[in-house]
């Protein structure tokens, strides 16, 4: 198929018949408007090729019904993800006839599909030496979130690398400010984790925060890498899409990108209007992220379980045009729910903690060893607090956090 066929939830206003209303959404999204056309005539009926179609309309339990809209490809500028978005997601959010509207999923044909990520989860875990063991990769956030200079900064990437982890990250709020610029930052926390590298022979993953302006994102990007970034960090829908497009696709820029996915909530959160996860993470996947926030199933944002392994699904399985994205796991973790994670997430994926590391009662170190331990536990199927009597490290994490 070389259409575009996406998945929507709605719910008509009271009196509005529902075939209408589905309609109403492909004809606002296509070739149409609220009435007839002058300009669309005889000679200009050509345009009806890009008419789409409404494939099914479902009613569900709820009062609400599902629907599936296929868009021609013709419709589409190939590569341009923000006009896919205005055509999939754009004015339909907006009908007066419809109560509500949610983007639940979308088929996105290889046709459409952009470069995909450079490197995807072989490639990160290469770099990091993990292909053999395939573990869940143990990531941290360095907290405090923002304020900490890059001297402080560095001091604490160097203490986590200490403990083992594979990669360290900015906080997305954390970008060029005058408390820390990033290129200070840069130098002090590479440098950081080329001193641990020579302790611990292991590479570890920074990925450093670009998130800029549209007109800044590459060049900036270029000369953080240049100055020895080994990882970027774009914040996907603050930025927007062709952010991580642009990256990937810039000669030169041949380090993994993590994407974030901050401000999604107000898209995904509501579970009848809005863009569900799923077709942001797939245009990340087509765009070119390495590493994608997903949710977790026992942190603290609130993701829905069966959503966030349905979405890892999709954007890990196997397609000939894209490598799959790692998925990162966030938000609320600490040892004690790594076990949790690993039972419904699996083992690739990103597990990331930042209070769950940095809040340790003994320090950074320390909480990333507990976390590895957590999840050394969860692989050879040992509980924890059992894990735990011979792991220091994880005994007071647990005594800290509890394991639930
Ligand atoms: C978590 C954190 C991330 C959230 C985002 O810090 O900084 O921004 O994971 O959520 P902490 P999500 O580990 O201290 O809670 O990954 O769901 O998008």
């Amino acid at each position: 198929m070389k259409d575009l066929l996406a998945t929507y939830y709605f719910r008509p206003k009271e009196g509005v018949d529902a075939a209408y209303a589905a309609n109403a959404i492909r004809e606002e999204q296509t070739t149409g408007t609220w009435t007839d056309l002058s300009t669309v005539n005889e000679e200009t009926a050509y345009v009806h090729a890009l008419d789409g179609s409404v494939e099914d309309l479902v009613e569900l339990p709820d009062g609400g019904y599902l629907t599936k809209i296929c868009f021609p490809h013709e419709i589409f500028e190939k590569g341009n993800i923000p006009q896919y978005l205005s055509v999939i997601a754009g004015n339909l959010f907006g009908l007066g006839k419809l109560e509500a509207v949610r983007l639940l999923d979308i088929d996105l044909p290889e046709n459409l599909a952009g470069c995909g990520p450079k490197f995807g989860i072989d490639g990160i875990r290469k770099i990091v030496g993990t292909e053999v063991s395939c573990r869940p990769h143990i990531g941290t956030i360095i907290k405090p979130k923002v304020g900490l200079n890059p001297k402080d900064t560095a001091q604490v990437a160097y203490e986590a690398a200490l403990g083992g982890l594979d990669l360290i990250k900015d906080d997305e709020t954390l970008t060029n400010q005058t408390f820390c610029p990033l290129f200070d930052r840069l130098e002090a926390v590479m440098d950081a984790l080329d001193r641990a590298k020579d302790e611990t022979g292991k590479q570890v993953l920074y990925a450093v925060n670009v998130t800029t302006g549209g007109d800044r994102i590459v060049e900036l990007a270029h000369k953080a890498v240049s100055a020895g970034a080994n990882m970027l960090m774009v914040d996907v829908l603050t930025a927007g899409f062709s952010a991580i497009q642009a990256l990937a696709e810039a000669p030169g820029i041949n380090v993994p990108i993590h994407v974030h996915r901050t401000m999604h909530g107000a898209l995904t959160r509501n579970p009848h209007h809005g863009i569900a996860m799923r077709p942001i993470a797939k245009l990340v996947r087509s765009s070119g992220g390495d590493q994608l926030h997903t949710g977790s199933v026992s942190g603290k944002m609130g993701s829905k379980a069966g959503e966030v392994i349905a979405d890892n699904r999709e954007i890990t399985k196997p397609l000939s045009y894209l490598k799959p994205v790692f998925p990162v796991s966030s938000g609320g973790l600490h040892p004690g729910k790594v076990a949790a994670e690993i039972a419904k997430l699996g083992t690739d994926i990103v597990l990331q903690a930042g209070g769950g590391i940095h809040g340790h009662p003994e320090g950074t170190t320390a909480g990333t060893r507990a976390m590895l331990q957590a999840a050394e536990a969860a692989i050879l199927g040992i509980p924890a607090r059992e894990y735990a009597t011979s792991h220091p490290e994880l005994a007071a994490a647990l005594a800290k956090w509890g394991d639930a």
